[in-house]
């Protein structure tokens, strides 16, 4: 959502961000989904005039790289740098394209990591502070982050010494994590006391507060961390007993490095700045953006958005650095409706679906139209062939390829005509659609208005069947297939962010010069050059016999996964903390059984939202009114925190009329609204059901 003023495009540079993937293991669908996402993003700035970079880096430091390395026996700067150097290779495979790509360890983010802590220091926001510190003397070390395992003191979850991975996703501060044991030995922890030093978080309250009303992006990542500043912040531990990392580089603080969270953000400048230092900065000026007046856009999983709305905002702040405009958090990925899981190998991994010989543009426009920046999304060979074969081969390249072809061999391309007044309009509401696609992080949006407009073309080419009108009326079909060639260019336009290989090859196809990337949205409405050569067509389908093949391959995996996990355990696999969920965190399945009487005496109804508001003095309590078709009933529902209330109103949900009655905060609670998950995705109906229709 847009809180700014000023839309995109505005006259500033902009960045565009995406959180770094650790250097610790092979990449899949879950990082790509994000990469690919803020690359599709930044691209669609571009398009609508903005100037934009997008960086990324990877992530070198803390556990997660060094509990790895040592698996492997191996020095965790070479282990590091080895996935980097991967990770710099695969990222252009899915055209996602970065401006710079660096790493938290060179010298860049070095320098500026150790110069922005010396300011922070130098401004009174950090201190020293005595603190218990996991320990195991059989290892004989001490036992940060990921060295220690336990429960976590907010919800009861197994935890990580500095993650909730599997439960609140909170951030754990050292010696907070409960029935701490070592990963290394297995052994209970000891605790000793160590001097750390700490940033000032807490001094920062009033300021997250106010830049949590401005900032913009998705609803997880603007509502969560409002929680946490009114339960209160505490200050955050910024030094860990290691070797691997960037060296405190205040007095005091000789045998310590940095928290790996504090380095890695900064690489989104350091990288900016490396992108600025190749280019010039009369092209690019990293330090206007971060210094002065850019947009900074960060995508991120959504389990670091803590990282990223509170302890990021206030670190920028303590340096007087500009902060980010807007931050999207993405969610989950479920392959086959079930977790994401790399130790069962239930996962797309991104060099398998190259290998598989599939174009990166469609698993772009899967992604990115079925879970745009927010979403979670389900991954399914089936899913994914229905999508291309319907949308991207029945669709756009149907349309694509009847139009250049007709075009092709009756004019040799481009017929000489005007476009009508109607294709013009159509073509200018699709560019309309997508400007406010971006300014609503919305990339679903941008693909749906592209894929819109290729679907009015074939209605469009059915309606004027140009084909019977050739002979008899060769003016009407020249200006049908004019038309048709400029909505052909304007879908490639309009798809480019998500598509940008098909979009080009389209582009060539149709005679123009330079890339498709360059041009703006208005070029949609520009003329394209007179002749062209004959059309190829550019998508394929995808058999059912193929689908098949991939359906088994992977059922053949994940069953070999799961034997080999019966004799051994499966903790120590790869990192599995980003944009992914397990069957483990699920609840399990209720054992007793109840009968269809039982069922049938809830009255569940199909109910659209009238009203939604929060309830005042209550944390995470709203106040809604549905229509549930006989009356409306007024419910009281804990979703203050984790929706936009004010685009509830209109929404369809599904409500349990004969709940007993409650009073929550003074407020009448009659029914009860049906949501799943910890984020309270509200459930809805598929089609049309109408309201007050029973659920059955
Ligand atoms: N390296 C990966 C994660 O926790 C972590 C992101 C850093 S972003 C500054 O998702
Ligand atoms: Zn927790």
């Amino acid at each position: 959502m847009s809180t700014h003023d000023d839309d995109f495009p505005t006259d500033d540079p902009a960045v565009v961000t995406c959180g770094l993937p650790y250097a610790n293991g092979d990449l899949h669908i879950g990082h790509l989904r994000g990469y690919i996402g803020a690359d599709a993003f930044s691209r669609a700035l571009e398009t609508l005039g903005q100037q934009t970079a997008y960086v990324c880096g990877s992530d070198m430091h803390g556990t997660p790289v060094a509990v790895y390395a040592e698996q492997e026996g191996v020095d965790p700067e070479e282990f590091a740098l080895e996935w980097h150097e991967q990770y710099e290779e695969t990222f252009p495979k899915f055209n996602v394209e970065f401006d710079n790509y660096g790493h938290t360890h060179d010298e860049t983010n070095t320098e500026l990591t150790q110069e922005i802590v010396r300011t922070l220091d130098e401004e009174g926001y950090v201190y020293e502070k005595e603190i218990q510190v996991a320990y195991d003397p059989q290892a004989d070390q001490y036992l940060p982050d990921r060295y220690v395992e336990g429960t976590c003191p907010y919800c009861g979850e197994k935890a990580r010494g500095d993650e909730c991975d599997e439960g609140c996703q909170r951030h754990l501060e050292p010696g907070e994590i409960e029935d701490p044991k070592s990963t290394i030995t297995g052994n209970p922890a000891e605790y000793r006391e160590r001097t750390h030093k700490f940033f000032e978080v807490s001094e920062f309250s009033d300021f997250l507060t106010e830049f949590l009303d401005g900032l913009e992006g998705t609803s997880n990542a603007r509502n969560q961390p409002r929680q946490w500043i009114e339960d209160g912040l505490q200050d955050w531990c910024i030094t860990r007993d290691m070797d691997w990392g960037i060296d405190y580089p205040g007095e005091g603080g000789e045998d310590l490095v940095l928290y790996v969270w504090v380095d890695a953000p900064i690489e989104y400048v350091a990288s900016t700045k490396q992108y600025s230092e190749r280019v010039g900065t009369d092209e690019y000026d990293w330090e206007e953006v971060w210094k002065d007046s850019g947009d900074i856009v960060h995508v991120i999983g959504r389990d670091i958005i803590q990282h990223h709305t509170i302890f990021w905002p206030a670190m920028l702040e303590g340096v007087g650095y500009n902060k980010p405009r807007g931050i999207a958090a993405t969610g989950f990925i479920t392959i086959n409706g079930k977790g994401l899981s790399t130790s069962r190998n239930r996962a797309i991994w991104a060099k398998e679906y190259l290998e598989e010989g599939f174009h990166p543009d469609l698993l772009r426009y899967y992604l990115t139209t079925t879970g745009g920046l927010q979403q979670d999304v389900d991954f399914s060979w089936d899913a994914f062939q229905e999508k291309v074969n319907g949308e991207l081969v029945g669709t756009v390249g149907n349309f694509w390829y009847r139009s250049l072809l007709f075009a092709y061999r009756n004019y040799e391309g481009t017929p000489e005509a005007d476009v009508s007044e109607e294709v013009y309009e159509r073509i200018r509401d699709a560019i309309a659609e997508v400007r406010a696609a971006v300014n609503d992080y919305d990339l679903r949006g941008i693909g749906q208005a592209a894929v819109q407009l290729a679907q009015f073309g074939n209605e469009y080419i059915q309606r004027h069947e140009p084909w019977k009108l050739t002979d008899d009326d060769p003016e009407t079909a020249a200006q049908v297939i004019r038309d048709c060639v400029q909505l052909s260019k304007a879908v490639a336009v309009l798809l480019e962010p998500i598509t940008p290989d098909k979009s080009q090859t389209l582009w060539e196809q149709l005679g123009e010069d330079g890339t498709v990337a360059e041009a703006e949205l208005e070029a949609a409405l520009e003329a394209p050059p007179r002749n062209f050569d004959e059309p190829g067509e550019l998508f394929a389908k995808i058999e059912d016999d193929r689908v098949a093949e991939l359906n088994e391959k992977l059922e053949e995996r994940v069953a070999a996964a799961s034997d080999d996990e019966e004799t051994e355990s499966d903790d120590t696999d790869a990192d599995e903390s980003s944009d992914m969920t397990d069957v483990d965190d699920l609840e399990p399945l209720a054992e007793e059984r109840i009968s269809f009487e039982d069922f049938q005496e809830l009255d569940i109804r199909v109910g659209r939202i009238e009203s939604a508001e929060g309830i005042e003095g209550a944390d995470d309590l709203a106040r809604l009114e549905v229509d549930i078709g006989f009356e409306t009933r007024q419910v009281v529902a804990g979703i203050k925190q984790l929706h936009d209330l004010e685009e509830l109103p209109g929404e369809k949900c599904v409500l349990l009329a004969n709940m007993e009655k409650a009073e929550l905060f003074g407020v009448e609670s009659n029914g009860m609204i049906l949501a799943a998950g910890e984020e309270a995705d509200l459930l809805t109906t598929h089609g049309d059901a109408e309201v007050g229709e029973k659920i059955r």
